[in-house]
């Protein structure tokens, strides 16, 4: 494959203006007639050089241009393309096709889900359907009939508002759509099938009634109304936090069963992963519940990030994901605890995103080349983007970003512009100079800072020294100072917030404030402190940095008790249970007794004894950093010792703080027992409560908490309380309890796939010993299907991502095994096997036996035969 890179940009040599699609659907083909009004880029210069049109995996029946049938040797066509020479600077070229939606096992492109057509064309899925020019800068207006058997597909959808329809012969029908906003050839979608559909008005901010639909398969009629409720409140968030309107008299979702990622924006008719989209209490827990809530939000927002103002080029792939993932973690902060969700945007950041930056796949936040585009819908484009955001928000202030959005959607509605432009807009409507802080845009890695601290009592000043710097990426070797906002306050020997008054400055400028960040090396002197402070710094986490500042452990406790900052009370915790954490890793790397620092059984009990405290705050309080995380903060990741270290600290916990775990436990069961399930924050924190609780009390081991769990597995009303009760079952060593429950769930639920796959990550996830040899076995039970991602994602996914201790095997059987799925799924669903490699690159973190364990199964990859590019990229650039 070859490698395409941002500075060979060029405009495209042709503009679409029109576009007329027919789909013929029938079971064993479909015709797609493509009507494309076309004419000279005239920013592109004179000429008219070739057109070629990108288009694979279809048979081309006939090409017209204007009014000339074009046979063979007037157009050239090759496995990707099709090029003719257009004789004037406007023209039409009509084409038809045949292509195989009912083989199509890559799910890009046109396809069939179930019974069900169904299109995904981000990124280049367009090219799959007809001949195009499939890049997001060619901006048309569509309009698309789509005919096909009436019985077997009564609906028929596209983007924008329906038009006209009517019968056909032979038993078919016909409906056609017209999409008035030009859009590139990625938020084209299409959707036949026989699904029923939820229905819901919603009256926009200048009085426009928008009809909103949800269709789905008829058995899932009854999971709809979360969806349609997170909907219209992310509707009403986007005009009153944004002032962004719906710009369509309907907005339409389609659930689908067999999608490569969560959802899909396509204009008026956006495509989801069924579990993006259903559920219901029996069905679906807290945590999927607030998934559909943001990715529902995420989805809607990008009818301005992304439909209305698109991308120039994938490069520039963070400008609409890192916006709208900015975006969407707003809203789910203002529609549930902010804080909570902070916490659980850093915790996934710093394991995940921090270990890509660290990896062979590391690149920019705006990368510089791909060889296959799918491989960059990546964590650091996602998430480290809306970090991007979020810093731009917290240095420019609410107000001036408001400002800059309200510019950049204005001066570029229409438009298909690059991260450079958003920059722009921004500096504008703020005064303030981004030129440096772009860095973060285009430099890879994740900066390190080390803080130091002096303080004068004969002054009364304390200064604080920040060092940054950043390790070197595949192709970066140096990097240059990044801005970087820090957030921080000082608190006095009583927790008292001190007023911050930097040296210079007139007066104190409130409790907490941000540093701006970017010299390599800075100071901050801050004058009238009359003791030794002690700092709160990076509050909320305002970077995306690995802050360094040499607490003490007391420090830490005094911290967690009594800074004002939500978010750093629990890094705070976070910090001393890592300390002491990495302290049992060495006790047993020495072979030592293991001797739990009691410290961090106070400071527990403290947090469990708060009733003051929100719930959710225990909950998140309560869970010690995962093995992941301590895995990507070590120099080398020892999983045997980390997973014994921290099996080690739960069981003490378990056992010390028995009492007021089980006195919280009881007390939310007994709420939970009372009242029906609803799916809302409070709610949400109450449970989380009680489910951690339960799994500490379960490492007891006692009769009365194996007996408290079977009844919370039997007597409850919702999935987050039967599923939890399940899952610590399943690690426990209950084994005829386990068995029992496992069938009993399997038999209720078979016939649902979602919450089948949440039966098989459970099982997947389980640390005891024997893990690969359940999942094999799992493999050949008939729920689970190598075709279905999500099937993929619960079992493999699960495996290989959550159950470190027995994927990271000694013998590497976990290794092979993954290396098998990925050949194997690579064969039919490229996208899906290079996802799954992600563990497999991580190689560098692990022991010498490991790395040649690891390194050995991605040799094996690359020489069993012919590769896509995706699995091709990731390994190629994983063994370099
Ligand atoms: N913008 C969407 C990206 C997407 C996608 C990309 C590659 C392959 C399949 C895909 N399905 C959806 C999703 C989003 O960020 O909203
Ligand atoms: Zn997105």
């Amino acid at each position: 494959p070859k490698t395409i890179y941002l500075k060979d940009y060029q405009v495209p040599e042709y503009l679409i203006d029109e576009t007329s699609l027919t789909f013929e659907l029938y079971e064993d083909h479909s015709l797609v007639h493509a009507q494309l009004v076309m004419r000279r880029n005239p920013e592109a210069g004179p000429g008219l050089p070739l057109l070629v049109l990108n288009g694979q995996n279809m048979e081309l029946l006939s090409l017209r241009l204007d009014d000339r049938d074009l046979t063979a040797a007037d157009y050239l066509l090759s496995p990707s393309e099709l090029t003719v020479q257009p004789d004037s600077a406007s023209f039409t070229l009509d084409s038809t096709v045949r292509i195989h939606p009912e083989t199509n096992t890559a799910l890009e492109g046109l396809y069939k889900s179930g019974t069900m057509f169904c299109t995904q064309c981000e990124a280049e899925g367009f090219r799959k359907i007809t001949y195009y020019l499939d890049r997001p800068d060619v901006m048309s207006s569509f309009t698309t009939t789509v005919s096909a058997d009436k019985q077997r597909y009564p609906v028929l959808l596209s983007n924008g508002n329906p038009i006209a329809s009517g019968d056909g012969d032979n038993g078919r029908h016909w409906a056609t759509w017209q999409d008035p906003f030009k859009k590139p050839a990625y938020l084209f979608a299409l959707v036949a099938g026989d699904l029923w559909c939820v229905e819901d008005t919603f009256t926009t901010m200048s009085a426009r009634e928008v009809a909103l639909r949800i269709y789905v398969e008829p058995e899932n009629i009854d999971k709809c109304q979360h969806a349609m409720d997170s909907l219209k409140k992310s509707m009403r968030w986007d005009e009153e936090v944004y002032g962004r309107e719906y710009d369509l008299d309907i907005f339409m979702i389609v659930a689908v069963n067999d999608f490569n990622m969560g959802a899909m924006e396509n204009k008026g008719l956006n495509i989801f992963n069924s579990s993006a989209v259903l559920a219901k209490a029996e069905t679906a827990t807290d945590a999927a519940h607030q998934r559909i809530e943001g990715i529902l939000a995420h989805e809607y927002f990008h009818n301005w990030s992304g439909n209305r103002v698109t991308c120039r080029d994938w490069f520039q792939l963070s400008l609409k994901e890192g916006f709208t993932v900015f975006r969407d973690a707003e809203f789910s902060a203002d529609m549930n605890s902010r804080t909570v969700k902070r916490i659980e945007d850093v915790a996934y950041l710093r394991t995940h995103q921090f270990a890509e930056d660290a990896g062979p796949m590391a690149h920019p936040v705006r990368p510089d080349s791909y060889m296959e585009i799918s491989n960059f819908y990546t964590l650091t484009v996602y998430e480290k983007g809306a970090e991007v955001l979020r810093m731009i928000h917290t240095l420019l202030g609410a107000e001036a970003f408001r400002k800059g959005s309200d510019l950049y959607f204005e001066r570029h509605d229409g438009q298909a512009v690059t991260c450079d432009d958003f920059i722009k807009a921004m500096e504008d409507a703020s005064g303030v100079d981004l030129t440096q802080f772009k860095r973060w845009y285009s430099q890879a890695g994740t900066p390190r800072l080390d803080v130091r601290e002096a303080y004068d009592a004969a002054a009364q000043t304390y200064t604080l020294t920040f060092k940054q710097s950043c390790p070197a990426t595949p192709g970066q070797p140096e990097k240059q100072p990044f801005v970087i906002p820090v957030e921080l306050g000082l608190l006095n020997a009583q927790g008292v917030e001190l007023p911050l008054r930097l040296q210079g400055e007139a007066e104190a400028l409130g409790t907490s404030r941000v540093l701006s960040l970017t010299e390599a090396e800075q100071s901050f002197t801050f004058v009238d402190i009359a003791e030794q402070p002690l700092p709160s710094l990076l509050r909320g986490f305002s970077a995306p940095v690995k802050l360094s500042f040499p607490y003490s452990r007391d420090q830490l406790m005094f911290l967690m008790q009594h800074d004002s900052d939500g978010f750093n009370r629990w890094e705070a915790g976070q910090q001393l249970a890592v300390q002491i954490l990495q302290e049992l890793i060495a006790q047993h790397q020495a072979g030592k007794a293991l001797e739990l620092d009691q410290r961090l059984i106070a400071a527990l009990r403290t947090v469990l004894e708060n009733d003051q405290l929100d719930q959710a705050m225990v909950a998140e309080m309560l869970s010690l950093p995962g093995e992941a995380y301590l895995a990507e903060i070590s120099e080398v990741a020892d999983v045997e010792a980390i997973h014994a270290a921290r099996e080690f600290a739960r069981k003490q916990i378990a056992a010390e703080l028995f009492e007021p775990l089980w006195a919280r436990y009881q007390e939310n069961r007994a709420i939970s027992r009372e009242r029906a399930y609803v799916a809302e924050a409070a709610e949400f924190a109450r449970r989380a409560l009680q489910n951690i609780a339960l799994s500490y009390l379960m490492e007891s081991g006692k009769d009365e908490v194996l007996a408290a769990c079977l009844e919370q597995f039997e007597q409850t009303d919702n999935m987050t309380e039967r599923l939890h009760a399940m899952a610590v079952l399943v690690n426990s060593p209950f084994e005829a309890e386990k068995a029992a429950s496992l069938a009993k769930f399997a038999e209720h639920f078979k016939d649902n796939p979602l919450v089948m796959d949440q039966w098989f990550s459970v099982q997947a996830g389980s640390p005891l010993p024997g893990g690969l040899a359940r999942v094999q076995q799992l493999m050949q039970h008939p729920a689970f299907n190598l075709k279905n991602p999500n099937k993929v994602r619960a079992l493999i996914g699960a495996f290989a991502n959550q159950n470190l201790i027995n994927f990271h095997a000694a013998d590497g059987s976990g290794y092979r095994f993954l290396a098998d799925q990925v050949i194997a799924l690579d064969g039919f669903n490229p996208q899906i096997a290079a996802r799954q490699l992600a563990p497999l690159t991580r190689w560098r973190k692990y022991d010498a036996t490991r790395q040649a364990l690891i390194q050995g199964e991605l040799k094996r990859i690359l020489a069993s035969g012919e590769l896509s590019a995706d699995v091709y990229e990731v390994v190629s650039k994983s063994l370099n």
